[in-house]
């Protein structure tokens, strides 16, 4: 097998709930690079549960290992995993990190993925590159491939594709900033520009306020708090008004967001590129401070 290309895809059953075990992982898919090569165990003796398989993965290099029931072998990698939506079901098979991961900031030294935070946490994307991260990224919108025109349950459970363009849920939200964080946006324009804001107060409420933001504490490179306007709003979607006036936000910018008359920062709008209005995905005088609607070609939200 060459290790260049090696490839390993997979999915696997519910989590383990051993105290002070090493984390099963869901649907995984990894790739491992020639230098950073598959660290293989062995697959010439039968190893009777993954209990002992851990076990083989106390030392380094070993980060992450896996166990597969049908012919009970074991194998140990010098690197974590990704999971991935898009992965095959291998049902024999159970992946698990040698440590339980509470969130992205304990994932220093490893790449960004797709990691499953603590036993019961959300299954989230770390963002290990980008400046001052690591990263929960909580919002992508690259490929246009994900409608964002969806009810209040869709946004509460999150929906979209970790490796793709998805909104993590409001749910998922409220959990990951029960103490305030730290915000950051990216966008691109349609002509390339790169603009980010970062906010130094992001917090969202539970579902019985509506999850309500808090953002506040604005800097960035963009000419305007696209964000402002929606601070101290709650959440609303198109089958359900939350904001205190007589526009039916939701629906008439096709997105959930904390909306008020409606957006200034409409990062869940219309993935387009032909029109320039209140609906379309934007971030208001972004990139032309002279101009109110422009379509971005892509968004990223994230916070740490
Ligand atoms: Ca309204």
């Amino acid at each position: 097998m060459k290790l260049s290309i090696l490839a390993l895809v997979f999915s696997t059953i519910e989590a383990l709930t051993m105290v002070g075990f090493p984390q099963l992982i869901k649907r995984v898919f990894r790739v491992a690079p020639a230098d950073q090569s598959l660290y293989k165990l062995n697959s010439y003796f039968r190893i009777s549960n993954h209990a002992i398989c851990a076990k083989y993965c106390k030392t380094e290099p070993c980060l992450a290992f896996s166990y597969t029931i049908d012919n009970s072998t074991c194998e140990t990698y010098s690197r974590v995993f990704e999971e991935s939506t898009h992965a095959e079901n291998s049902q024999s098979t159970s992946y698990f990190n040698k440590v339980v991961i509470n969130s992205c900031a304990d994932l220093i030294g490893y790449s960004s993925g797709v990691y499953k935070l603590g036993k019961d946490g959300p299954i989230v994307y770390c963002d290990m590159d980008t400046e001052a991260g690591p990263w929960t990224v909580i919002q992508t919108r690259t490929k246009g491939d994900v409608d964002f025109f969806r009810p209040w349950s869709d946004y509460k459970n999150g929906f979209g594709d970790l490796h793709g363009d998805f909104w993590l849920g409001n749910d998922n939200l409220h959990l990951l900033t029960n103490v305030s964080k730290i915000l950051r946006v990216e966008v691109v324009a349609l002509t390339g520009e790169r603009g980010y804001a970062e906010y130094s107060n992001f917090q969202v409420a539970d579902e019985s306020q509506n999850y309500k933001l808090l953002v506040n504490g604005f800097s960035g490179n963009v000419s305007y708090d696209g964000m402002a306007y929606s601070n101290n709003f709650q959440f609303s979607t198109p089958d359900r008004d939350n904001n205190n006036n007589s526009i039916d936000c939701g629906q008439y910018a096709q997105s959930g967001w904390w909306h008020y008359r409606c957006v200034h920062a409409h990062l869940n709008g219309i993935f387009r590129k032909s029109i320039a209005d209140n609906q379309v995905m934007r971030w208001s005088y972004f990139p032309d401070p002279s101009v109110k609607y422009q379509p971005l070609k892509t968004t990223k939200m994230m916070i740490r």
